[in-house]
């Protein structure tokens, strides 16, 4: 039996108010209890947090989940706690796109490129039985100053397989007191894998890496009973939400959803949905279900620059369209906004509060623009020598959360970008 720590580098609390469920970090918990080993969360959003990066330091290794967001906590923690103390190994979005790089960071034992359930456990196996890594399925590692890269494109076939993500760890009834947290409420994930290439999202790197296979949809039964027994768990009468990148690509599954849903569970859900995937009969059945509010990506009001520096192709008419749809349903919009886009200009900023204006959301979700790395922005902007590939370095926790440019962005000034930040809702007329 081996323990393990497991490490969340949360959104500042101050500044985020929500402290999101690491599904990912979930999962893999389930499946290293299931093989009789001991897990304990540690969800960390500063430098400051010593005692859990001490704590963290006394286990039999250190799986963290590993955002760009978090890349300077966890630069932090190797420095001052971990580095060649215990062993460390890192999954999540920046391990997935920057494998290599962090492979070969001093301290780090293994990185996680994909999919981790598989991966996890053939690491405990490691710990346990003193195995070697070459054959972790998805690990980059490093030895002696090597660096060695196993199979990628290693996931699980068939996602009913897994166990439910372990939830008894996350402090729940702290959590979903806060205003910010009852908003988001019990989270959950149905699907994993998207088919949209969008030129600010990390999903093409996952294509790239799994396939066209790694689009998977847990059965409607799976899916239901997690709900069911999550939330009794917890004694939880909030709303609920869906994580999947795209809550309704399968007609059939989405009918079936519905029936058994509100058969078994009956309450409130948000869920993410795309322009491209809805029409009349699927907001609909959406209602029906009990949906009550979505998240939809508008990103700009210009159609030409969402499709050019995004790889969104949608119309300004056909988003107007399907939100009218969504409307006549009484479904609540929370509509995504970017602003900072490369050589975005003032006036392409006055578009989109335009077009803000005439969508008229209930809420907006408003980011200044961060050309992950993984994503297609970020392989051009560095190939233009617009951005430093390594600008993560340079950065600290709450910069991530602020509007500030960190590439040239050929257009506006960092005053202009926070003027907008600041006052974008109250231009469009949206709380
Ligand atoms: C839910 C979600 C959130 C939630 C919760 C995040 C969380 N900690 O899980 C909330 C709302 C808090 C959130 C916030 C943000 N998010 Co978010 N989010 C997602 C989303 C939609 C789903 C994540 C998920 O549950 N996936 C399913 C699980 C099963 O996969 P997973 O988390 O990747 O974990 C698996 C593997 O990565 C691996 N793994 C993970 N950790 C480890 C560790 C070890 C040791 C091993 C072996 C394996 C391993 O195994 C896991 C199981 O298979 C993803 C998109 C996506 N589809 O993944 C974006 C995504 C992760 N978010 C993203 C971003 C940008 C953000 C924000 C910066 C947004 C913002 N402007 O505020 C913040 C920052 C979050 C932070 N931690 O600092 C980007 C990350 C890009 C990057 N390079 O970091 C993503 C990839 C979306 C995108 N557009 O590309 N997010």
């Amino acid at each position: 039996m081996k323990r393990i720590a497991l490490v969340n580098f949360v959104p500042p609390l101050d500044v985020a108010n929500y402290l999101g469920y690491s599904q990912g970090l979930g999962f893999i918990s389930a499946v290293l209890k299931e093989l009789n080993h001991q897990t304990v969360l540690f969800n960390i959003d500063n430098v400051n947090d010593a005692e859990s990066l001490g704590a963290a330091r006394e286990f039999d290794a250190v799986f963290v989940y590993l955002a760009t967001t978090g890349y300077p906590l966890f630069s932090h923690a190797m420095n001052h706690y971990w580095k060649n103390r215990v062993p460390v190994f890192a999954g999540g979005p920046h391990a997935i796109a920057l494998p290599e790089e962090l492979a070969m960071e001093d301290g780090v034992t293994g990185v996680c490129v994909g999919e981790g359930e598989l991966t996890a456990a053939a690491i405990a196996d490691y710990l346990e039985n003193g195995r070697s890594l070459s054959g972790v399925p998805n690990l980059y590692y490093q030895e002696d100053g090597v660096l060695h890269k196993n199979e990628t494109g290693c996931i699980v076939d068939n996602l009913d397989w897994l166990p439910f993500p372990d939830r008894s760890f996350f402090p729940y009834h702290e959590v979903l007191s806060t205003k910010a947290s009852k908003l988001v409420g019990m989270e959950f994930m149905a699907t994993r894998g998207c088919k949209y290439g969008c030129r600010f999202c990390l999903n093409p790197r996952l294509l790239q890496l799994q396939g066209k296979r790694m689009i998977r949809r847990r059965s409607v039964d799976s899916i239901v009973n997690e709900v069911h027994l999550a939330t009794a768990m917890f004694d939880y009468k909030g709303v609920i939400g869906f994580h999947d990148d795209i809550f309704t690509l399968d007609f059939e599954w989405l009918c079936e959803f519905q029936e058994t849903f509100k058969k078994k569970i009956n309450r409130p859900f948000w869920c993410n949905v795309h322009i491209s995937d809805i029409d009349e009969q699927i907001i609909k059945v959406l209602r029906q279900a009990g949906c009550y509010r979505v998240l939809v990506g508008i990103e700009c009001g210009n159609a030409r620059m969402r499709k050019k520096a995004l790889g969104k192709h949608l119309s300004n008419e056909e988003i107007l369209y399907k939100i009218s749809l969504l409307k006549q349903q009484h479904i609540k919009i929370v509509a995504t906004f970017m602003i900072g886009l490369p050589d975005e200009t003032e006036t392409h900023l006055k578009e989109s509060v335009d077009f803000c204006r005439a969508i008229a959301p209930d809420w907006i979700l408003l980011s200044s623009l961060f050309p992950f790395p993984g994503t297609r922005l970020y392989t051009q902007l560095v190939a233009e020598n617009r951005l430093a590939a390594d600008f993560y370095r340079q950065l600290d926790s709450k910069t991530f959360y602020s509007a500030r440019l960190v590439y040239d962005q050929g257009a506006i000034s960092n005053e202009t970008l926070q003027y907008y930040f600041r006052n974008f809702r109250k231009m469009a007329g949206v709380l």
